[in-house]
């Protein structure tokens, strides 16, 4: 199939669109896809995955999503299969969003998109397009998916997407597209252009688009890292840290951060790695970054030693919420895991709650899971909106309060003694 016939047939919606790995990137798409009239194919890693998606059932949160889901599921327009040359091959579009983490030493782990580009290499790709969503460093797409057999089409767009955030959804977040060439880059913009009513930014290369994300993602880091380290100054010589920040951004050029126990999820703690390591590669220093990283790295420990000042044997810990961010089920690389296992190595005893996490996963992790009710030390890890409610059950006059996201404004219990800032 050549442009002109693909071309054609995006803009008619004949085309017919694979997504592979459906989860928060992924699932979202392809029902976009599906919702706006193309036949969907969903590539998913295994069969246990895609007997939990068969059924309708998602990990995601965003209950639209999982009804839009089951409805799509139910009405045919979207199948399932797992990842396999045979069934890429009957889509004439493949969009690839599979995660890409970090090893426990900070190292990219591609072995998700290396898997895939295994599985495309033995498809006949010519006349199809290929779209990288999934968040690399520089050449990364070119290296992976651009060696293959054949005229075919490729281009990356990564994914911005914000879990949890009820407003910023795929169809309405700015997208940058950047392509192998010319065709290769108006393909992908028609095609997004059937399915959003967004911004669709054009640059003039794959490498530019990978180097867009690694630069605004590394760009919070590193300013959550800048505040983080005002909050321990402001700490020290008694200056609260929310106002400071209140007063900062009426310059029109500051860009509000908040400090806190530490930064978690699956992008902004990680893809800076992916840009370090290509900079280590061609030898040039990013000591910003680096420093960067390891202040956001040190938050745990920070707010471990303000609980061990106020612990004593014997009292009733609490640490409320473990996820990596509020209002969302995700604990991958959350720092209050990371709290959680400085204060077991120093003997402190504690339970966890988290209205989001399951007994068992906190058990999993080698926590005891507590209850709701009046503690001597109340520790706030992740501030879900549902604490305002909560932690009425569990702050007593006499508590003591370690806010590791500044989350009471007012005082509460004995004392409030947050992340730059102290209620008494
Ligand atoms: N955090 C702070 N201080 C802040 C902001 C965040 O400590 O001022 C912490 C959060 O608690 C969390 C971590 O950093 O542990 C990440 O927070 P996040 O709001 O950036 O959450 P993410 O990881 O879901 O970020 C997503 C990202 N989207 C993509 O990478 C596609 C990120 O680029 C967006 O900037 C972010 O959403 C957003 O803007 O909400």
């Amino acid at each position: 199939m050549d442009y002109e016939i693909l071309f054609k047939k995006i803009n008619n919606k004949q085309a017919k669109v694979g997504v592979i790995g459906l989860g928060y990137v992924g699932l979202p798409l392809a029902l976009l896809f599906v919702k706006k009239g193309f036949y969907v194919t969903g590539f998913v890693r295994n069969r246990e995955r895609l007997e939990i998606l068969k059924k309708g059932k998602s990990n995601l949160l965003d209950l639209q999503v999982t009804k839009d889901f089951k409805k799509a599921v139910l009405k045919r327009n979207l199948s399932i299969k797992v990842t396999n040359p045979k069934d890429l091959s009957t889509s004439d579009i493949l969009i690839v969003c599979v995660p890409t983490p970090v090893t426990s030493d900070k190292m990219p782990d591609l072995s998700d998109l290396k898997k895939v580009a295994s599985c495309l290499s033995k498809v006949d790709l010519s006349g199809r397009l290929i779209i990288n969503e999934s968040t690399v460093a520089p050449f990364t797409t070119r290296d992976l998916f651009g060696g293959f057999n054949g005229g075919y089409f490729l281009a990356c767009s990564p994914e911005r997407i914000d879990p949890g955030n009820k407003t910023k959804k795929t169809n309405n977040i700015p997208k940058v597209i950047g392509g192998v060439n010319k065709q290769s880059l108006v393909l992908a913009k028609s095609l997004y252009e059937q399915i959003m009513n967004n911004t669709l930014v054009e640059v003039s290369s794959l490498e530019a688009a990978e180097m867009a994300k690694m630069l605004e993602n590394t760009y919070r880091a590193v300013n959550i890292a800048l505040v983080n380290e005002f909050a321990r100054l402001s700490e020290k010589i008694g200056i609260d840290i929310l106002e400071v920040i209140n007063a900062a951004k009426t310059k029109w050029s500051f860009q509000v951060h908040f400090p806190g126990v530490g930064v978690g999820g699956h992008c902004i703690p990680v893809d800076p790695y992916y840009v370090l390591k290509l900079a280590k590669g061609k030898n040039v220093g990013m000591k910003v970054v680096e420093e960067g990283l390891a202040e956001n790295e040190e938050m745990p420990s920070f707010v471990a030693e303000k609980i061990e000042k106020e612990y004593r044997k014997g009292a009733k810990v609490l640490v409320y919420g473990i996820t990596y961010k509020k209002d969302v089920n995700d604990i991958r690389e959350s720092p209050v895991i990371v709290l959680c296992n400085i204060l077991k190595k120093r003997n402190i005893e504690f339970s966890v709650y988290d209205p989001f996490v399951s007994e068992e996963i906190v058990k999993s992790l080698g926590f005891e899971r507590g209850q709701l009710r009046k503690v001597d030390i109340f520790v706030v890890g992740t501030d879900h909106s549902v604490l305002a409610k909560d932690y009425r059950k569990a702050i007593g006059k006499d508590s003591i309060v370690i806010d590791g996201r500044n989350y009471f404004i007012e005082k509460v219990g004995k004392k409030v003694l947050g992340i730059g800032r102290n209620l008494w």
